[in-house]
């Protein structure tokens, strides 16, 4: 039998991988009403007998080796995260890697990981990337530290820099983290309140999006706009609302973190009531097939709201099927269960 965190981190991993396979057919689609259909049918069909296995793309690749790291150095090890990555994507190039990341592994490998943060700095003319890329791979800091903030904030950072500097890239690792955190802490069974969830992810996000110029202009807190915009949706009544079009307009589908991470939290809380168009009584389902369905960035959207959905219900609301239907499912399986055993033997999580 397993332990309700053994549960949780088995969910959360699966998450991951489940919403990148289930997601990547779709990334870039603009999905409309039509495809809405087609995509329950594809989900009816995930539930059903596995014919074909789906491969999984730099989402699951990037968070198998933060994993991997952590659990052969127990501790966050920026070289070693950093030759991981690069080994990485020089076995397995074709994953669907983001076109500038790729710049960082060709100089990382180039300079034989000399300055392991240098080349990330250098990304975007110095401005650094702003892609999602740094959240999309964070779920298992978000185990490693389950039980400390701090470290959280710190470690969910620390691990963006290797790829991502600008400040857009880096606070979207640290919401998505702390969204996994949250949900881990939420027992499966427990009515919670979504705008509390919300709540508490706006409180804390005050002391990572600090105004630093004290000028008080909204986009020194881009984050926090688009957390209370999430909150506005999730207030709407009726089952086909709000829009996919309103949601799309205001918190985005697109690869940069600003434009997915706090789309991926909405649709996780958006699942927790029925949505029209969404046939299925499974929550976690619901969730994943949701954000998928706002199509653009699907394979990440749908990665990232699997992490949070995943944290909560635990792998036994996961349905089998759609877990077997991806690659190496097993094997994250088994990341996540070394994973719990570390976290649980570091003196920060007592
Ligand atoms: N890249 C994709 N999917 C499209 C390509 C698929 C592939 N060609 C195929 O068909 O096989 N998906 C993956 O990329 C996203 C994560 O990207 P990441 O790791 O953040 O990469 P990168 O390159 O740093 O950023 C992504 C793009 O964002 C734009 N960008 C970022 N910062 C910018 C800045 N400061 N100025 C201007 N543009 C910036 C660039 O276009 C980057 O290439 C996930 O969706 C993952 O699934
Ligand atoms: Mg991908
Ligand atoms: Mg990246
Ligand atoms: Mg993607």
């Amino acid at each position: 039998d397993l332990s309700l965190f053994a549960k949780k981190f088995r969910g959360s991993f699966l998450g991951v991988l489940t919403g990148d396979c289930l997601g990547s057919p779709y990334e870039n689609e603009k999905l409309t009403s039509g495809m809405r259909l087609v995509l329950q049918k594809s989900f009816d069909t995930m539930e059903g007998p596995v014919y074909k296995v789906i491969q999984y793309t730099d989402d699951s690749a990037m968070t198998k080796s933060v994993a991997e790291s952590l659990i052969e150095k127990k501790d966050l090890d920026l070289k070693d995260l950093a030759m991981k990555f690069v080994k990485s994507y020089y076995l397995e190039p074709n994953r669907g890697y983001g076109s500038g990341v790729v710049t960082v592994f060709q100089k990382l490998r180039g300079s034989k990981f000399a300055d392991v943060l240098l080349p990330a700095k250098e990304q975007f003319n110095g401005g650094g990337s702003f892609g999602n890329g740094a959240a999309m791979r964070v779920a298992p800091i978000s185990m490693f530290c389950y039980n400390n903030y701090d470290k959280l904030i710190e470690l969910a950072q620390k691990q963006s820099l290797l790829t991502h500097t600008h400040k857009i890239g880096v606070d979207g690792a640290i919401l998505q983290a702390m969204a996994i955190q949250q949900s881990l802490h939420i027992h499966p069974e427990e009515q919670f309140n979504v705008i509390e969830f919300v709540d508490q992810l706006l409180n804390k996000m005050k002391f990572v999006e600090i105004d630093e110029e004290g000028l008080d202009l909204i986009e020194a807190q881009p984050y926090t706009a688009q957390l209370k915009l999430v909150k506005n949706l999730l207030l709407e009544e009726g089952d086909d609302n709000p829009t996919h079009q309103k949601v799309i307009k205001l918190l985005g589908n697109d690869i940069s973190g600003l434009r997915s991470v706090p789309t991926a939290i909405f649709c996780f809380l958006r699942a927790q009531k029925p949505i029209s168009g969404i046939n299925t009584d499974n929550p976690y389902r619901r969730a994943l097939q949701y954000a998928i369905s706002l199509g653009g960035d699907a394979d990440t959207i749908g990665s990232m709201t699997g992490a949070i959905a995943g944290a909560l219900y635990g792998i036994d609301k996961i349905p089998p099927n759609i877990i077997h239907h991806c690659e190496a499912s097993d094997e994250f399986c088994q990341l996540a269960d070394n994973l719990l055993d570390i976290a649980n033997g570091l003196q920060w999580n007592l």
